[in-house]
């Protein structure tokens, strides 16, 4: 049995970060894939059993369930010794950018992708209203990348591993940005770390009806 399992579904780009942070450090993990297209996690059992908050990743170490992922990134920043911060500054400036990248740069966009991009459904002002809401927050995150390779700086850190989650996914397609050169660049430098996988190589992949 591997030490650490993930619960999570490929198409999760929240479970895409705990999944790459696993991947990156060179865990020894298993993925538990969970049917969220048929509500596993609105079931009562998986919200008994797994997580009251009913969302994946959930990581299972040891028997504890942890949850949220930048709880896990930290966590595993931490067991690790690898993308944490060097001090309590950095850690501070690392924890800003994921607290953005949950309420805006992640959010917007996730939402977004699953009306237009999966579901491809949505009524053409809410996409209006997501589609303002994303592109602000990447312009936020672009000229911020103007200045450093990496969102706290010269080095990778759970930060970016957090944002990054949503941009690998090729139902992108569906959902037409602005140009973003300097987030371009930073996905490819993410990409070509040690042990980088896509998302639909790390996590399962379950039935999905119209696919
Ligand atoms: N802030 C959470 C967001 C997690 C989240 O939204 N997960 C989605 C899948 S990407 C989910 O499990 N949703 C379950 C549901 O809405 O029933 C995190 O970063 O872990």
């Amino acid at each position: 049995m591997a030490e650490y399992t993930l619960y999570c579904f490929a198409e999760s780009g929240n479970s895409y970060k705990a999944a790459l942070m696993l991947a990156l450090t060179g865990a020894d993990w298993a993925p538990e894939w969970v049917d969220y297209f048929g509500g596993q996690t609105r079931s009562a059992s998986f919200r008994h059993d797994v997580s009251e908050i009913g969302e994946v990743p959930v990581l299972n170490h040891g028997g504890e369930l942890i949850s949220q992922s930048g709880v896990i990134l930290d966590y595993l920043a931490e067991r690790t010794g690898m993308f944490g911060a060097r001090n309590a500054a950095h850690r501070r400036e690392i924890w800003r950018w994921i607290l953005f990248d949950n309420h805006k740069f992640t959010s917007y966009f996730a939402t977004l992708r699953f009306l237009a991009g999966l579901q491809k459904a949505g009524d053409p002002a809410v996409i209006a209203f997501l589609r303002q809401r994303v592109e602000a927050s990447r312009a936020i995150v672009e000229n911020h990348l103007a200045g450093q390779p990496f969102l706290a700086g010269d080095e990778p850190t759970i930060a970016d591993i957090s944002a990054v989650g949503y941009l690998y996914y090729p139902e992108h397609a569906g959902v037409e940005l602005d140009a973003t050169p300097n987030i371009e660049a930073w996905t490819q430098r993410i990409a070509s770390l040690p042990g980088w996988r896509p998302p639909y190589e790390l996590m399962p992949r379950g039935p999905v009806a119209g696919r």
